[in-house]
C-alpha cells in the first residue's frame, strides 16, 4: 500500500489523472456505420467549426462566408492550414489541439515540416474500425455518449427500424431541443413523418418510440439562451390570445411530454443552458455560428424542485453563471453538474472551474466531457483536461496531507475516477 506524503502526491497525481479511464458523458461521434456522418481524420479536425471560426478572422477580405463553404472539404482545409498553422503558430487551444493529437499520433516529423499532405497520406492508410478503437484506447475513454437527434433525417435512417449495434464503446443519447424550444411546428414535421397524431399525446409517443429505438442514457436538450421555467406569466396568457394558435409552447412541452415520459421510462434529461443560438448566421453551415448569454439558472433550480423524481444532469456555457450554478447544485440532489462546455473548455477556465468545484463540490461532479465533433478531438480534448484537472487540484491533497490526513495510491486513484465518469454513474445509479 503506497501511502502518498506532501511532496509525492502531486507527482503521483499527475501520472493517475493521465491513466484513469475516463467516461465522456457528452459527444457528437458516431459509429462507421452511419457512414460519412462519422467525422474523423485531418481535414474534418481541420474544418472543425471552431477553427473555421477562427479563420475567417484572418482570411483575406476575397474568402467570403459564400466563396468558402462552397469549397470542398479538402479545399476549406487547405485554406485553415494556410491561415492558421503556417502563416502565423496556432497559439489557440482550437489549434494546439490539432498539433497536440498529431504528436500524439506520431506525426511530428509532418508537423514539423508543415506537411499537410504527409498527415493527410497517414491518415488515409487507416482501416476505420481498427482507428475508432485505437483512439479510444490511446485516449482512455472507456466510453463515450452520442448526440442521436431523431428528427434528422440523414441520421435517423441509420437507426430504422431499430438500432444496430454499435461499438461498446458508443452509448446513446436522445437530443431534443425542439421540445426545449417550445418549436411545435417542427415537432409535428416529426410527427407528420412517423405517421403520429400532432397533439402531445402523439409527442409523448413519439419520445417513447425513440426511446425504445436508441436505449439511451438520457434525454438532452440545450435550451434557448432566454429560456425562463415556468414560462413567465405573460407569455403563457398570451396563447388564448393568439387566435389561430393551436400548438404547445416551451413549458408545456416540457410537462407534459418530455417530464412525463423520463419518469415513466427512468430517464434523466441533460440539459445544456447559455447557448446563443445563430448569433453569427454567416458561420451556421459549419455549426460556429452560435454565441454566449448568460442563463437563468433560478430556472434550472425551479424545474429540479418541481420535478424531485426526474434527474438532471447541467452544463452552462456562461463563465458567469458557473458559480450561482455550482451552489444550485450542492443544494439539489436530483441534479448533477458536469463539464466544462465549449467556450469554457479553454485551459484557463477549466482551472478555474475545477477549482471552484471542488471548493464547493468535493468529487460530486463530473469535471469534464469533450463535446468532440471528430473522432481523433478525443485526443487532444482528454489530454488537455487531464493535464489541466491534474494541476488544479494537486494544492487541494497538498493541504489535506500536511494535516496529517493518511491518503493511500487507491484512494487517490477513487477519487480520480469519481471525478471522470464514477460520480456521473453513481448519479445515474441512484
Ligand atoms: O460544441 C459544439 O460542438 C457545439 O456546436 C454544440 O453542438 C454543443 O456542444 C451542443 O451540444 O449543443
Ligand atoms: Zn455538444
Amino acid at each position: 500500500q503506497e501511502v502518498l506524503t506532501p511532496e509525492t502526491v502531486g507527482p503521483a497525481l499527475l501520472e493517475d489523472v493521465r491513466d484513469v479511464e475516463v467516461i465522456d458523458v457528452h459527444t457528437h461521434l458516431l459509429p462507421p456505420s452511419h457512414g460519412k456522418l462519422m467525422l474523423w481524420g485531418i481535414d474534418e479536425l481541420l474544418t472543425y467549426h471552431y477553427l473555421v471560426s477562427e479563420y475567417f478572422m484572418v482570411a483575406p477580405a476575397e474568402i467570403t462566408h459564400e466563396l468558402f463553404f462552397a469549397k470542398t472539404k479538402l479545399e476549406q482545409s487547405d485554406l485553415v492550414w494556410q491561415g492558421l498553422f503556417v502563416e502565423r503558430s496556432p497559439i489557440s487551444e482550437a489549434c494546439q489541439g490539432v498539433i497536440t493529437t498529431l504528436q500524439r499520433l506520431g506525426l511530428e516529423r509532418q508537423v514539423a515540416d508543415r506537411d499537410l499532405r504527409g498527415i493527410r497520406a497517414w491518415f488515409a492508410q487507416q482501416s476505420l474500425d481498427e482507428h475508432v478503437e485505437n483512439i479510444f484506447r490511446l485516449a482512455k475513454v472507456r466510453y463515450a455518449v452520442m448526440t442521436n437527434i431523431p428528427y434528422v433525417e440523414e441520421e435517423a435512417q441509420h437507426w430504422q427500424p431499430e438500432a444496430k449495434p454499435v461499438t461498446s464503446r458508443l452509448r446513446k443519447a436522445l437530443r431534443i431541443d425542439n421540445f426545449l424550444k417550445g418549436d411545435w411546428a417542427s415537432i409535428c414535421e416529426a410527427l407528420k413523418k412517423e405517421g403520429l397524431d400532432e397533439t402531445m399525446d402523439g409527442a409523448k409517443e413519439y419520445l417513447r418510440k425513440w426511446a425504445g429505438i436508441y436505449k439511451p442514457e438520457y434525454m438532452m436538450a440545450s435550451t434557448p439562451h432566454d429560456w425562463r421555467y415556468p414560462e413567465p406569466a405573460a407569455a403563457a396568457s398570451m396563447k388564448p390570445l393568439v387566435k389561430a394558435y393551436a400548438g404547445f409552447g416551451a413549458s408545456e412541452l416540457l410537462e407534459e411530454a418530455v417530464v412525463p415520459v423520463c419518469e415513466e421510462l427512468s430517464l434523466p434529461i441533460a440539459l445544456k443552458l447559455g447557448a446563443w443560438r445563430g448569433m453569427s448566421p454567416d458561420l451556421d453551415p459549419c455549426c460556429g455560428g452560435d454565441g454566449v448569454a448568460s442563463a437563468d439558472v433560478a430556472s434550472l433550480q425551479a424545474l429540479c424542485a418541481k420535478f424531485p423524481k426526474v434527474k438532471f444532469l447541467v452544463t452552462v456555457l456562461s463563465r458567469a453563471n458557473q458559480h450561482e450554478l455550482t451552489v444550485v447544485c450542492q443544494k439539489t440532489r436530483n441534479l448533477h453538474l458536469y463539464g466544462c462546455w465549449w467556450y469554457c473548455n479553454n485551459p484557463s477556465i477549466i482551472e478555474e472551474l475545477t477549482k471552484m468545484r471542488t471548493e464547493m463540490l468535493g468529487t460530486a461532479y463530473t469535471a469534464q466531457h469533450s463535446d468532440c465533433r471528430v473522432l481523433e478531438q478525443l485526443l487532444y480534448k482528454w489530454d488537455h483536461s487531464r493535464q489541466i484537472i491534474g494541476e488544479a487540484l494537486v494544492p487541494y491533497y497538498q493541504r489535506l496531507l500536511r494535516k496529517g490526513w493518511r491518503l493511500t495510491r487507491e484512494e487517490l486513484r477513487r477519487d480520480l475516477q469519481l471525478l471522470l465518469g464514477g460520480s456521473y454513474e453513481a448519479f445515474m445509479a441512484r
